[in-house]
């Protein structure tokens, strides 16, 4: 069995529940700092990914809920050379900071990091915009109805209708391929944003046991057999090949 190391920048266990994704995309973020050798700076809110606090050396802040691309974008004007970063749920990204994130994309030179797990994770399991229909949730005892309550929603399809969105994307963690591929698109929306040419977004697709009630094993195969069938996995938008292109 191979095992990965841990990385040096790495400073303190977390303490997601058993099964949450959130532990395996900070470890794929801690890695490619390491492997990139940049000094980074990461921008959270509220949510679970507050427990990202103080998990490695590199300035990290904890913003209002909703609010860390607005800040990450004033960040990255005062250090053009850090890599910024915001690392922030669904509910964070899309439901109360949607125009926050709308304006990074518009004109922003960061990169979005948007954990999307379907609920209010911290907050104890509210429904999201991002929600299934028929999920079940706190507020939504009987399965979210589409009709009344709205579709899915998939924020990096918007957000790559912009021209300064170079790179959109989708990842999960359900499995160890996907935790590989997951970790090659975070690495090119780093990259792109360290080439100064503008703003990328990888959302993840990860369980959250808890209040899905729902063991790690069984969320990994609900993500692959259900959420998947609603938010499809890859590449969806990709102008980096052209910006390598015509620096040549
Ligand atoms: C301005 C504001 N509104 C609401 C809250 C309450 N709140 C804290 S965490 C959270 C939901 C977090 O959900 P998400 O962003 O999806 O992250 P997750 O915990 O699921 O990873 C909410 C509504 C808050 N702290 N601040
Ligand atoms: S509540 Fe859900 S998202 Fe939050 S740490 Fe637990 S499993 Fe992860
Ligand atoms: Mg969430």
């Amino acid at each position: 069995m191979t095992t990965r190391k841990k990385p040096e920048v790495w400073k303190k266990d977390s303490s997601f529940c058993p099964g949450c994704g959130h532990g395996i995309v900070i470890r794929l973020i801690a890695e490619l700092i390491e492997e990139m050798g940049v000094k980074s700076r990461e921008l959270h809110a509220v949510g679970c990914a507050c427990n990202l606090n103080g998990c490695w050396n590199d300035p990290q802040l904890q913003c209002p809920h909703g609010r860390a691309a607005a800040v990450a974008v004033g960040a990255k004007a005062c250090e053009p050379d850090d890599l910024v970063f915001t690392y922030q749920g669904d509910g964070d990204a899309y439901v109360i900071g949607l125009s926050e994130t709308m304006n990074a994309g518009y004109r922003g030179n960061i990169t979005s990091i948007i954990i999307n797990n379907n609920n209010f994770g911290m907050t104890g399991g509210q429904m999201s915009w991002t929600t299934l229909p028929g999920q079940t949730t706190t507020t939504s005892k009987k399965g979210r109805d589409a009709l009344k309550e709205g579709e899915p929603f998939k924020g990096p399809e918007l957000l790559s209708q912009f021209e300064n969105v170079k790179f959109a994307a989708r990842g999960a963690v359900y499995n160890p391929a996907e935790v590989n591929k997951t970790k090659a698109l975070i690495k090119k929306a780093f990259e792109l944003q360290m080439s100064g040419e503008g703003y990328g977004v990888v959302e993840v697709l990860c369980g959250c046991p808890t209040n899905w009630k729902m063991s790690p094993v069984d969320s990994n195969k609900w993500i692959e057999d259900a959420v998947t069938r609603y938010y499809g996995l890859g590449i969806i938008k990709d102008e980096t090949a052209k910006i390598l292109k015509e620096a040549i």
